[in-house]
């Protein structure tokens, strides 16, 4: 049998009468046996013909097999692709490494070139240091934006306003009282006796009893601190006068007046002066 017969129920239906006014009522009547055929699908194969396809390597459904075939070769085709990307993206972090690495030398390396005297633009805002901060070289005091410098040894008036040239700077030119007080105080104090005492840039030399400082400038008369007598071109030591002016009294003086006129040719210790540095920094 071809066909799969399903035997389900025999079925009977009541039909209800009306009241005809038959005397059979209520009857029952048995309209048909129903059968139900379940049809089961067919290979139009036997079973046995069915294992023989399989055992022949063959399916049943080519077409499934042609598409688990191309979903397996995308698989493998994804599982490369994701294989070259990771590879890439460790050539690239292991890339980044290195230049992280290389960044960080030069860094240190940047960081170690710090030390510089003199004003260099490459500076980057030096901390602690004022831009046009005046400064002085070593050995010379800073005092109202000069720069001054108390000799240590002796020599006459031209070889010690010599010697401040040649330090770029001239004998002091004294331009205010405070001026004045500043290094009348600082002579003191570096005096070791009464006749230690200091060359300023003052001279007559020219034309007696005209008084000019170095740079030719004329003594302004109001701002003198002439020592009381003084100047008075003594002759005593040396025929030529006294055209020279030196400063300061060990034991001071009053109201600052501590200046004489000297000849010359004595041999004095002096004093220099020149414009402080506009900014002299250090990088730190
Ligand atoms: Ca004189
Ligand atoms: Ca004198």
């Amino acid at each position: 049998m071809s066909e799969a017969e399903v035997l389900y129920s025999d079925v009977k239906f009541t039909r209800e009468r009306g009241n005809t006014g038959t005397a059979s009522s209520p009857a029952e009547t048995t309209y048909s046996e129903v059968r139900i055929s379940k049809t089961q699908p067919s290979t139009g194969l036997t079973a046995d013909s069915q294992q023989q396809l399989v055992s022949n390597g063959r399916s049943k459904f080519p077409s499934e097999t042609v598409a688990l075939g191309v979903v397996s070769v995308l698989l493998a085709a994804a599982v490369i692709a994701l294989g070259l990307i990771s590879h890439k993206n460790m050539e690239l972090s292991q890339r980044l490494t290195e230049h992280d690495a290389v960044a960080k030398n030069l860094t240190e390396q940047y960081s170690k070139v710090k030390s510089c005297n003199m004003v260099q633009p490459m500076c980057p805002n030096p901390p602690d240091v004022k831009m046009n901060e005046p400064k002085c070289e070593e050995g010379w005091e800073l005092h109202g934006g000069k720069c001054y410098n108390f000799s240590i040894d002796s020599l006459p008036w031209y070889l010690s306003r010599k010697q401040c040239i040649d330090q770029h700077g001239d004998l002091v030119k004294i331009d205010s009282r405070e001026e004045q007080t500043f290094l009348e105080l600082k002579v003191r104090e570096k005096m070791n006796e009464d006749e230690d005492k200091f060359w300023i840039g003052l001279t007559d030399s020219e034309t007696e009893d005209t008084w000019l400082w170095a740079d030719g400038s004329p003594l302004d008369t109001s701002l003198t601190f002439w020592f009381s007598g003084e100047p008075d071109n003594w002759t005593g030591r040396d025929s030529n006068g006294e055209d020279c002016v030196r400063m300061g009294e060990k034991g001071g003086t009053p109201d600052l007046k501590c200046w004489f006129d000297k000849s010359c040719k004595e041999h004095h210790r002096h004093i220099c002066e020149k414009e402080a540095a506009a900014a002299r920094l250090k990088c730190v």
